[in-house]
């Protein structure tokens, strides 16, 4: 495909971009997205997007699809499956060719695509052919998406809606698209309401389509604890039962943690697992009476407070139940990291908790992991590998600025439990209330003033669960806001635009719709109906 010399990005459809190069007057800018027709549906925002001159790309029944490389093996079924939905039509596989063959989506890998960087894509639609490269399977994965984003909306129901196949089309352009952060995350907050295992791969499946690439599992808190331990059982078999209100619980076993991972790494999505302490430890302490210092375990609570419960730090038991722990959880995790919280503790000096935190950092770096911890482990002495997650709108900048990486996660922007609105039933409103707006307009780059460039690794979502009981609920507080945040994680700053953002959230409705999910309609977003 000949290439123009026209970059054309979101909000400005440059002129004579959008046309063959005699038009000389400058094109009138498609409504309002800025993206060509057929396009008004990506999001995240791809970096670079130049429209194509030429006809469509037809799927038809002589369409093949051809993975050069068995590592995009999962990508090519997934897209051959989202195909065969939206079309009736499922691409055959595409013998190896010298050339790919007209009429064929060819998936290949060049590691010599180094300014791709390992999640980045470039994707070429014409009339012929569909070309989508990247210099690792990740970007790959991440053009797949943006591929079924501009599929129609009926690929995503799991029935396929009609009798006789009907070709789809593709609109011709060029995209070449990487990530402005390396750690686009979410946390699920599994402790003070209990999720199932299919629950989450849900969860999983709307990060994924988002090309978000970290699931950040709070596994433990006051009100129950959620992972199997096999040197310690009643963590689970008594801190597991409850949560908050006094609804049975649960936890994972270790064969069904092994489940999500695996499941989440089909997808190019990192586990990042929580053991909150010292504080929020409740569920452990009224496990095991030893690991409290009076010696008497306390009663399971179903409540909402937070800050009374905290390990015995000054005991050396305590860090032998760390160790294994950690131990544990380290070696049914691929990830490199391990999340030690560290949030909210109210019942210890700031010298027993430094100590606690500097103890527990050298207990991770020995399991081989990495440790990342709530902002508050920021006053302690960290190792340069150590991650800060900012979260309390008022933690001190100039100790931030300091930390050598940050996840940010402000809570007045990236809570998802915090209501939209005052009339919403479920949510919190400490951090203030988050209407999608707010969720989106916000700059990772600027938040922490003197933050070392590169320090900021890149924005996670928070999802707290005091308030949500099932899955609904959740759907309901996370979207749109969780698309709010994957693209600013993903798009670069100069595309940041609230007006075509909002446009292309509301062309996401009816994709939404199909996969069944209970997303808000924010009044402020004219949703698209089918
Ligand atoms: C603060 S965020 C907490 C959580 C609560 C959340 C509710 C953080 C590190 N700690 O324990 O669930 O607020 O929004």
């Amino acid at each position: 495909m000949k290439r123009t010399a026209c970059v054309f990005v979101a909000t400005a459809v440059l002129a004579g971009c959008a046309r063959a190069p005699k038009a000389k007057a400058p094109q009138p800018a498609p409504p309002g997205h800025g993206l060509p027709s057929g396009a008004a549906a990506l999001l995240p925002l791809p970096a670079r997007l130049e429209p194509g001159r030429g006809a469509e790309f037809r799927i038809t029944g002589k369409t093949v699809l051809h993975a050069g490389d068995p590592a995009l093996a999962g990508s090519a079924a997934a897209l051959r499956e989202w195909i065969r939905r939206a079309t009736g039509i499922a691409p055959a596989p595409a013998s190896p060719v010298a050339g790919p063959p007209e009429n064929a989506i060819e998936l290949s890998l060049d590691p010599a695509r180094t300014a791709l960087g390992p999640e980045g894509y470039d994707l070429v639609i014409d009339a012929k052919r569909v070309l989508l490269t990247a210099a690792a399977p990740a970007g790959v994965f991440y053009g797949v998406q943006t591929l079924r984003q501009l599929l129609p909306y009926w690929a995503e129901h799991e029935a396929v809606l009609f009798a006789e196949p009907r070709p789809a089309t593709l609109p011709p352009l060029h995209i070449e698209d990487t990530p402005r952060f390396a750690w686009r995350g979410a946390m699920l907050d599994v402790a003070r309401h209990f999720f199932t295992v299919d629950d989450v791969k849900r969860f999983v499946d709307l990060l994924a389509l988002h090309k978000m690439n970290r699931l950040h599992l709070h596994l433990a808190d006051d009100q129950g604890w959620r992972i199997e331990i096999a040197k310690w059982p009643d963590l689970t078999a008594k801190g597991g039962l409850g949560e908050v209100g006094g609804t049975p619980g649960g936890f994972y076993t270790k064969a069904q943690y092994a489940d999500i991972v695996a499941y989440a790494a089909a997808r190019f999505v990192t586990i990042v697992p929580e053991i909150d302490m010292p504080g929020h430890t409740n569920a452990a302490l009224a496990s095991y009476a030893q690991l409290n210092c009076s010696g008497q375990a306390p009663p399971p609570y179903s409540g909402t407070e937070v800050g009374f419960s905290a390990l015995c730090v000054d005991n050396p038991a305590t860090y032998q139940f760390i160790d294994d722990i950690v131990g544990e959880i380290a070696a049914m995790t691929p990830g490199p990291y391990f999340h030690c919280g560290g949030d909210e503790v109210k019942t210890l000096t700031p010298a027993q908790y430094r100590t606690f935190i500097e103890r527990v950092q050298t207990i991770v770096q020995a399991h081989g992991k990495q440790m990342i911890g709530w902002d508050e482990i920021a006053g302690a002495t960290l190792l340069p590998s150590s991650i800060v997650q900012h979260w309390r709108p008022e933690a001190p900048k100039d100790t931030l600025a300091r930390a050598a990486h940050l996840v940010l996660s402000p809570a007045d922007r990236s809570y998802l439990d915090m209501k939209y609105h005052s009339d919403i039933a479920i949510g919190l409103t400490w951090a203030g209330l988050i209407p999608v707006k707010t969720a989106y307009d916000w700059d990772p780059g600027t938040l922490v003033p003197g933050a070392a460039p590169g320090s900021v690794l890149g924005v996670e979502a928070a999802l707290w669960a005091e308030t949500l009981a099932n899955i609904r609920d959740l759907e309901f507080l996370a979207m749109p806001r969780l698309a709010a945040i994957a693209e600013v994680g993903w798009s670069p700053a100069s595309l940041h635009s609230w007006e075509p953002f909002r446009l292309r959230l509301a062309a996401q409705a009816p994709r939404w719709t199909a996969l069944g999910i209970n997303f808000y309609r924010a009044p402020d977003i004219p949703w698209k109906s089918f």
